[in-house]
């Protein structure tokens, strides 16, 4: 039987961000095309048969996005966005987190199922300037295409606008086998897709483009390249796309209406490649796609586009013929049992710009909201009851765990949507059931990741524990020393310390 190409995004259209009254469209750059930058792989310390040493420094400096000023920007063993880590499956990873930044920052490992509060790297998990911190785990879940973010609440929004954002590579022998692409750089390509508005003289304002409801700018930046194109070298090549933006969902597909087959989701490779022509991604999440350009002569051009700009031009050279049929099967994913004589559990997205929450709450860092104990599988009813002018899709995401969709208002989830994942688009109205379990123990955070959403309060946080350590305590981060440390930082009384996202805290008359 022949498999069906999907040809929709699958979401409510009434609720795409195109709606939004703050939506900023974007435009095509009028600047000249320039070579898609590759980020490198970073090298690692040392290597040996079972354990890697890598050192992980988040700096500022300067890169060359638009003909002129340089812009200044962030990121991780680079000038923007960060080299890219690789961490295989089975061995010891040894991190030294450093940061050469003007102000705290923290090192979130997002989908890398570690413990937490610490080495998840969330906001309990500062990292001041010029101190190096260490941790250190053991890689034990699927090949997938994750990433590293920064994440100190409430500026995890801000830092991510500067350019905190690397690809992480978990790899291991399933995937080994498969016949994908993995020549990185060459057919393996990461995709980092995110938007900006630059200001004068070539800078990023990011307090002039706050929004709310999340920060966006008209400019498509892709892997922090502005008009890319790639020189496409062999038949297939497999994109490993993030949409790493602070706010913009992305409608992706090709021109000639070139179908391309998805492989792997958030948390991994799929149980079965999922061929579509069209592709959305909220925030945050992956996908990893194969594009076969076998029906594309060489000279020609493939332009990927979001809606109807463009946003990477595939320049089509000569190629060596590859005719690739993947299985039907690619790998098997677990689908345990519910722990009986579990409840349910709740959690609900309300609001838009400041009057965003989860549980009619605003995050509170010192505050648990929920406990689960490791190892048991849990049903959660995550459900956006936001409906105002068409409401708005919230990008749910949880740390510490990659769980499974059952499904979307009691039917089935989108056909992509089998495999593990961390993030999960929730339209208005809608109820997305999951499965989640915790492998390991910690405070682990939940939250919409239109990050100013998640830096505006739409965050709680969940204890996972061991029989053993049921009330195991752990030292969280309190706003007291937060803005102490910040308004030192920056040379302030803490008085005059404003940070953006605590602004949707100050207008709803709340305390962080
Ligand atoms: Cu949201």
């Amino acid at each position: 039987m022949t498999k069906p190409t999907y040809t929709d995004y699958f979401f409510d259209e009434p609720a795409y961000n195109t709606h939004d009254g703050g939506y900023v469209p974007l435009e095509e750059p009028q600047t000249p095309q320039q070579a898609l930058r590759i980020p490198p792989l970073l090298k690692p310390d040392k290597e040996t048969a079972t354990d890697t040493y890598y050192t992980v420094e988040a700096q500022a400096g300067e890169t060359q996005l638009l003909p002129g000023a340089k812009t200044k920007t962030w990121g991780y063993n680079t000038t923007l966005l960060g080299q890219t880590l690789v961490f295989e499956k089975g061995k010891h990873m040894h991190i030294a987190l450093k940061n050469s930044l003007p102000e705290l920052t923290t090192f979130h490992w997002h989908g890398l199922n570690v413990p937490g509060p610490y080495t998840d790297g969330g906001c309990h998990a500062p990292v001041y300037p010029g101190e190096t911190q260490h941790i250190d785990f053991t890689v034990d879940q699927p090949a997938a295409t994750l990433w590293l973010h920064a994440h100190p609440c409430p500026s995890t929004a801000e830092q991510v606008w500067h350019g905190l954002a690397g690809m992480v590579l978990v790899t291991d022998q399933t995937e080994a086998k498969l016949p994908f692409p993995r020549n990185y750089g060459v057919d393996d390509i990461p995709l980092v897709l995110q938007d900006r508005r630059f200001h004068e003289n070539n800078q990023w304002d990011y307090d002039a483009d706050y929004d709310p409801d999340g920060v966006q700018g008209p400019t498509p930046m892709i892997n922090g390249t502005i008009n890319p194109y790639f020189d496409v070298t062999t038949q297939r090549i497999r994109l490993r796309i993030l949409d790493g933006a602070n706010r913009r969902e992305w409608r992706l597909h090709f021109s000639h209406d070139l179908p391309f087959t998805q492989v792997a989701s958030d948390g991994g490779v799929m149980p079965e490649p999922v061929q579509f022509t069209h592709l959305m991604l909220t925030c945050a999440e992956r996908a990893e796609i194969i594009v076969d350009f076998g029906s594309v002569k060489p000279g020609e051009t493939v332009t990927l586009y979001s809606d109807d700009v463009p946003i990477v031009r595939f320049r089509i050279h000569d190629y060596q013929r590859e005719d690739v049929k993947l299985p039907d099967h690619l790998v098997d994913i677990p689908d345990p049992d519910v722990t009986p004589n579990t409840p349910v559990r709740k959690v609900v997205m309300s609001g838009m710009d400041e009057q965003v929450m989860i549980d009619g709450k605003k995050f509170a860092m010192q505050r648990i909201d929920a406990k689960q104990q490791v190892g048991n599988v849990e049903l959660w009813d995550v459900t956006n009851t936001n409906e105002m002018d068409g409401g708005m899709v919230h990008p749910y995401h949880m740390h510490g765990t990659q769980f499974l969709v059952v499904s979307r208002n009691g039917h089935a989830p989108y056909p992509n949507e089998h495999g593990f994942k961390d993030t999960v688009g929730v339209n208005p109205g809608e109820t997305v059931r999951l499965k989640v379990w915790f492998d390991k123990p910690g405070v682990f955070m939940y939250h919409c990741h239109i990050i100013e959403h998640e830096d505006g309060g739409m965050m709680a946080q969940i204890q996972a524990y061991t029989p053993e350590e049921p009330n195991k305590t752990y030292k969280l981060m309190d706003m007291d020393t937060l803005m102490k440390a910040v308004a030192k930082e920056r040379g302030i009384d803490v008085k005059d310390l404003h940070l953006a996202g605590m602004s949707s805290y100050e207008k709803m008359g709340m305390q962080m």
